[in-house]
């Protein structure tokens, strides 16, 4: 149980009893989530979670994840080894209850408590529930205990099968088919989770092995989230040389805070409590923010960078180009919001605002020539600002921006409820034209873009505000931008990208993509983000005409209906050379249309991904591209 207060002086007694396992088989996806890939690699980090525990407690350094040949999971840790005494009241073996019972250890335990865990937090019970085997050996006492269950039954009572002279756990497990779908690990997602596990609790290390194939890999960061930052900032150019760190106790909470600056333009901030990532922020987030802000300002008057004259610099002004990483470890963290990813703790503001304010003082005070270059650039930021605020303010009185005028080139659809409407983004004004002759207008809005849009990796938030591409979308959409972004103001609950085939089309993604990801994410992570499937091919056999949207796809038409002379293929350089009908029979017509829903599964990966290919440094785009030829390709999708 994650994120549940147990006993630390163990004690068998002490493990709460609330129920047997059939509510986990019956509905899983309460459990974890999904039956999914999700809910599949969610089995892997509970078990996980619990060795993180040991380690966290003291009594562990290492942890091995083996993918076998036929997806069975083998976790193993060298802590205490799971307690093997007998429960009085169950009268079984320890591991055996916690096991077989669900939220045993839960809540009302007392005692310590558990920082480690996942969002569901349900479990070593629940993946034993879900897997169709489960064997755990324990080496304690001296021994090598072995125990085994079956869909959460146990078929092996616990006994001795050998003697040990070290201390540890081993949990085998295997997916159950009756639950899953698919049952196939995906070794990228599992590494980029232990990854993030190894960043977070710094010197435990992780083995991650896939038996598949023969792929290893070890994460170990003694320097835990400082080196988080490295990693995160390795496509970027950083200003100062030192990362900004450190780390704070105050009533049992721990606050651990990482940031450097680098000459981006967006912030970029990754929260966590308890090694959850708290995608939707909270008062972690909110305190630290007011101490960076209260901090730089307070430094930059000092040392009279900011005279008496000149107003404080903003929040925004204090994060252009920051990379951070917040990470609290709290008793009992609450966490709320849509996703249950916002720490709720009122409580908890406070403590991580006067201890990050403690920690960035400390660091200007005591590195001055790092200081001097992220105030200098916090200025520059607040000037840009303010000439661009001015800039706006031009325009709006000449009446070029009124919130309420649509852009020019949009052709609007006349429904007006959003959740029917749908918006193309689409490359080019030809391709514009067809698709607005062969929309149905009714639905089906259509926003041509002219040529390549702003490469938002490179500019500041006034030349972005000040693109008409990005000002045309913006009005377009209705729910403004960056932090002042609102989803429910939004005009079209889908947004599809329509773009060529080709090279140029896909860059354009990209840049779309990026746009959406710094300034416009919930529009990302609430789905509304659709990529359109034009064909590659049209074949004309006679009268008849097919499409294919792939190279196989071809080959099973022409196999159909037979390869010949009289076949006619035409593979498509881009939607222009579509006709208005053949646009909307292929692409747009939403009975046989095909679109492709952008799901960003991993902030960190896509922030990672996007920088690479969208920022300044040119080596690791070059490196990226070569070592990812293959992904490149579907990146963005
Ligand atoms: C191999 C797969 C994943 C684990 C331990 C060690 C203890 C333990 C685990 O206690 C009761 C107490 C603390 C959760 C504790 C051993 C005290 C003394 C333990 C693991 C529940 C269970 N001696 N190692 N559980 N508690 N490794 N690895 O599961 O909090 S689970």
């Amino acid at each position: 149980m994650s994120n549940s207060v147990v006993s630390s002086e163990y004690n068998a007694d002490k493990i709460q009893v609330l129920e047997g396992l059939e509510p986990v088989r019956k509905r899983p996806g309460m459990y974890i989530g999904s039956t999914g890939l999700k809910g599949l690699h969610h089995l892997v980090y509970e078990i996980v979670d619990n060795s993180i525990d040991e380690a966290l407690a003291g009594f562990c350094d290492t942890v091995t994840v083996i993918i076998k040949k036929d997806n069975s999971i083998e976790v193993e840790d060298n802590g205490r080894g799971m307690p093997v005494d007998m429960h009085s009241k169950m009268q079984k073996p320890a591991v055996e209850v916690i096991h077989s019972i669900l939220h045993a250890g839960g809540k009302f335990g007392g005692g310590g408590y558990k920082v480690s865990g996942g969002l569901h937090g349900v479990g070593a019970s629940v993946v034993n529930a879900l897997s169709e085997y489960l064997i755990v050996e324990i080496k304690r006492n001296g021994k090598l205990y072995r125990i085994e269950f079956a869909r959460g039954k146990t078929t092996k009572e616990l006994t001795v099968i050998g003697e040990s002279d070290s201390n540890g756990s081993k949990t085998i497990f295997k997916p159950d088919h009756e639950i899953f779908e698919d049952l196939e690990y995906n070794y990228e997602t599992l590494a980029n989770r232990l990854r993030e596990m190894a960043f977070l609790n710094k010197g435990i290390k992780i083995n991650l092995i896939d038996e598949r194939n023969d792929i290893k890999n070890v994460y170990h960061y003694e320097g835990g989230i400082k080196e988080f930052v490295k990693y995160l900032n390795k496509n970027r150019k950083e200003i100062h040389e030192n990362i900004i760190y450190g780390e704070s106790e105050k009533d049992g909470n721990t606050v651990e805070i990482a940031l450097q600056y680098t000459d981006a333009y967006s912030e970029n901030i990754f929260t966590f409590a308890n090694n959850i990532n708290t995608h939707e922020g909270g008062v972690h987030l909110i305190g630290f923010k007011s101490a960076m802000t209260r901090a730089v300002n307070d430094y930059a008057r000092k040392n009279n960078m900011l005279k008496e004259k000149d107003i404080n610099l903003i929040g925004e002004d204090v994060r252009e180009g920051l990379t951070a990483i917040i990470s609290v470890k709290l008793q009992e963290p609450q966490f709320e919001g849509q996703t249950k990813t916002k720490l709720g703790n009122s409580e908890i503001r406070g403590v991580v605002e006067s201890i990050s304010n403690e920690l960035i003082q400390a660091f200007l005070e005591e590195n001055p020539v790092d200081s001097r270059v992220i105030i200098e650039k916090c200025i520059r930021s607040s000037k840009a600002r303010e000439a661009a605020r001015k800039a706006r303010e031009l325009t709006r009185r000449k009446g070029l921006l009124d919130g309420m005028t649509l852009p020019g080139k949009l052709a609007d659809c006349s429904e007006k409820d959003p959740a029917k409407s749908e918006i193309y983004i689409v490359e080019g004004d030809s391709a514009g034209g067809s698709a607005k002759q062969g929309r149905n207008r009714e639905n089906q809005a259509i926003l041509p873009l002219r040529g390549k849009i702003m490469n938002v990796e490179k500019a500041n938030f006034s030349k972005i505000f000040n693109s008409t591409e990005i000002r045309a979308m913006i009005t377009a959409f209705g729910c403004g931008i960056g932090d002042e972004f609102e989803l429910n103001t939004l005009r079209y609950h889908k947004i599809i990208i329509m773009t060529d085939a080709d090279v140029d089309g896909s860059h354009i993604r990209t840049l779309l993509l990026t746009f959406f990801f710094r300034y416009m994410r919930p529009l990302i992570e609430e789905g509304n983000i659709y990529i359109a499937m034009p064909p590659l091919y049209k074949i004309k056999q006679g009268k008849s005409i097919y499409y294919a949207y792939n190279d196989i796809e071809l080959n099973e038409i022409l196999e159909r209906i037979g390869r010949g002379t009289k076949n006619d293929i035409q593979r498509y350089k881009g939607l222009g050379e579509m006709d208005p009908v053949q646009l909307w029979e292929t692409t747009m017509n939403p009975e046989d249309r095909t679109l492709i829903k952008v799901n960003i599964e991993d902030a960190i990966e896509a922030d990672l991904v996007f920088s690479t290919l969208m920022g300044e440094k040119v080596e690791p785009r070059r490196e990226f591209i070569e070592q990812n030829a293959k992904k490149v390709k579907n990146l963005d999708i």
